[in-house]
């Protein structure tokens, strides 16, 4: 009898020691395609918590869920600008460090970034820029500026990316004004290039996480992308280029935050830790090919990933770019000329 009691301990030990026993779960909201499959898969093997994934598209989406969640989200990737406002809002709770200390590896110019100012409430996760990815076979100019995405010769040729700020921002960026325009004429100017490059039948769609395949299938010559779906698209298509344009763009930063009313706090810092950690920082970026802020990460991937301008643009490229930055205060402006624009025929 000792001995099955004995026996029956040990199996359980060495049951729990796999993590085969459930310790609860975490709910985590992020991006489509922004995480390796087997890192969820990992981290729930080696924790025995139980990873719920659920995705977003935008930040402008994601805000709506946050904002109305039950304490059903325990970990979410908003980017800089929606940072700063889920700060404003008190919809975020600080993190204790002293659990993530995988942390250490975040690039020093990444650190203390101005959207989180006391640096209390995210951690980089991955970080990029928006371009223009091209198909050099159908685009035989050299591209460097905005402008291409607006000129007529390429009909149904250009995919547009489904997102106000982004496309916005570009459309003032092209006309030589700020991505965080407050101007009211400078956003009706960015608006009008949007709906004449529509109503000129430039645009093929307006779409967001479908861009990359079908650039990779060869559905259009040019498309309004983030660094990553570019640098993913042309891994499996070598005729793709991307570029960003010498007006400058938006450099941004995705965080990894956790709400206020979050149920699972605990392991919320497990599996933020966990994608801190070199070995899955290494892993989620090279299958998501966004750029990395994880030195260690970064050292262990090499030359491949230094010497790829696309994924480590040079200092001059980031100095050319603007980071978006909360825009509630004007947000109605920007939401009614994106209306416009997307209902413009
Ligand atoms: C990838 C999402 C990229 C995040 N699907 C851009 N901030």
């Amino acid at each position: 009898m000792k001995k099955l009691v004995l026996l029956a301990l040990v199996v359980l030990l060495s049951l729990s020691m796999t993590g085969a026993f459930a310790q609860g779960t975490v709910n985590v909201y992020n991006w489509y395609d922004y995480i390796a499959d087997e890192a969820i898969a990992l981290f729930e093997e080696e924790t025995g918590i139980k990873v719920n994934y659920m995705n977003f598209t935008l930040n402008e989406d994601m805000l709506v869920q946050v904002r109305n969640s039950t304490g059903n989200i325990d970990v979410v990737f908003p980017s800089d600008y929606a940072i700063e406002r889920m700060i404003a809002e008190g919809l975020l709770q600080e993190i204790d460090f002293a659990q993530v200390p995988n942390s250490v590896n975040t690039l020093e110019w990444l650190q203390n970034p101005d959207y989180d100012p006391e640096h209390k409430f995210s951690i980089p996760y991955m970080w990029g820029t928006v371009g223009i990815l091209y198909d050099t076979t159908k685009v035989t100019e050299p591209v460097d500026s905005w402008g291409v995405l607006f000129d007529e010769k390429y009909q149904k040729d250009v995919f547009m990316m489904d997102s106000p700020r982004d496309a916005l921002g570009v459309a003032l960026k092209y006309l030589g004004y700020s991505v965080n325009s407050k101007n009211p004429l400078e956003i009706q100017a960015a608006a009008n290039l949007l709906i004449e490059q529509k109503q000129k039948g430039i645009v093929k769609a307006y779409q967001v996480d479908e861009t990359k395949d079908k650039m990779i299938n060869g559905e259009a010559a040019l498309a309004l992308v983030w660094s990553g779906d570019a640098q993913y698209a042309i891994n499996e298509n070598e005729d793709l280029a991307y570029v960003v344009p010498k007006e400058g763009s938006n450099v941004w930063v995705d965080g990894m935050v956790i709400p206020a009313n979050a149920a699972n706090y605990e392991n919320a810092l497990k599996f933020i830790d966990f994608l801190c950690r070199p070995d899955v920082a290494q892993m989620n970026a090279e299958y998501i090919e966004y750029s990395s802020p994880n030195k260690a990460a970064i050292e262990l991937m090499g030359e491949e990933y230094t010497s790829n301008p696309n994924l480590n643009p040079s200092q001059e490229t980031i100095d050319n770019c603007e980071f978006f930055h909360d825009n509630n205060d004007i947000k109605l402006l920007y939401d009614t000329y994106w209306g416009m624009v997307k209902n413009a025929k």
